[in-house]
């Protein structure tokens, strides 16, 4: 019988996927789930034909050259990419896959629960109770802002931004979006089309964000595109920390320029800045937009899926290098 490729796997994956990975390959498991930094990772990466990463794992450029001559592909455990220097993988034949399309519902999910827990003040009041600070109750009381009805703005109209354009729909939102591209009238479903980033910024009272992290978008919401915004907007984040100037945000939310925030993502994770601690207008989460039991499962799944299919010889259908 023919040697089962080796599968290097570098955090603990839910029990089914772990199943099937031994079923099927020679699984490298990390049953206590500790973290490999680079040098533990290339040990034991030694000998393996496959690597399945998370998105904790970075393999830039002089990682990849570093990797050993066996591992033939990365088959991510995660839909963004950015942790992998594709073009250095894709200049030495290591082919890399992601999970698309099976984490958008519980990302959405977690993009509501943001946008709720900041308009509503979610955070501030489960502070107070917890701490036995609540004393008293009037109508002026931790008063928030309602969702229902308001002009959402979703900034890359992408897989998880139109199941988030459908949420919002149940909250009799009205939908408008920037994307580099105007989508079909069939999927567009009304939803209002903005050529710029700035035009959006201008309408909505809420902004969410759904775009991936890449050159192009890297601190593209900063001071400029914050003033762009209305002023008492509400801000969601749950695609990358990347993407935003968080000195600015800072600066924007205690102004008050922007009235809350939902942030289930930052710079530098999970070692945030400090200051986001004391901030009383976030709504914070610890990126946790796709941790649900049926999406974990669904992401192994599909990362095995793509395994399969590279080594029975067939193109992985989430090949991004
Ligand atoms: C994952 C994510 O939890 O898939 C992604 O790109 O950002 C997260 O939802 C994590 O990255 C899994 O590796």
């Amino acid at each position: 019988m023919a040697k089962r490729p080796t599968v290097l796997v570098t955090r603990k994956l839910p029990a089914a996927v772990e199943a099937r990975l031994e079923r099927d390959y020679d699984a490298r498991l990390n049953p206590d789930d500790s973290e490999l930094d680079t040098e533990a990772l290339l040990r034991a990466a030694e000998g393996a034909d496959a690597i399945m990463p998370c998105h904790s794992e970075g393999f830039p450029a002089e990682v990849i050259a570093r990797l050993p001559e066996g591992v033939k592909i990365i088959a991510n455990f995660s839909v963004g990419t950015d942790h992998v220097d594709l073009a250095a993988a894709k200049k030495r034949g290591v082919v890399v896959t992601n999970t698309p399309e099976v984490l958008n519902d519980a990302t959405a999910e977690v993009t509501m629960l943001l946008m709720l827990g900041a308009a509503r003040r979610a955070s501030e009041g489960e502070r107070l109770v917890r701490a036995g600070g609540w004393k008293t109750w009037s109508p002026a009381f931790m008063v928030g802002t309602q969702v229902t009805g308001k002009t959402v703005g979703i900034v890359g109209m992408g897989r998880v931004g139109k199941v988030v354009a459908e949420r919002c729909r149940g909250f009799e939102m009205k939908v408008h979006y920037h994307d580099q591209r105007r989508l079909p009238a069939e999927i567009e479903k009304g939803a209002v089309f903005h050529e710029t980033l700035e035009s959006l910024l201008a309408v909505a009272d809420f902004v969410t964000m759904h775009c991936p992290n890449t050159p192009e978008t890297r601190g593209l919401i900063n001071k400029d595109t914050i003033a762009a915004m209305k002023d008492g907007v509400i801000f969601v984040n749950a695609a990358r920390g990347t993407i935003v100037v968080e000195d600015d945000l800072i600066a924007a939310l205690k102004s008050r320029k922007i009235k809350a925030a939902g942030l289930d993502v930052f710079q530098n994770e999970p070692f945030i800045d400090e200051r986001w601690a004391d901030i009383e207008n976030v709504f914070l989460l610890p990126h946790v937009g796709s941790a649900t039991a049926e999406t974990r499962d669904a992401m192994g799944f599909r990362a095995l899926d793509n395994l399969d299919a590279y080594f029975a010889g067939r193109e992985p259908g989430d090949r991004v290098a």
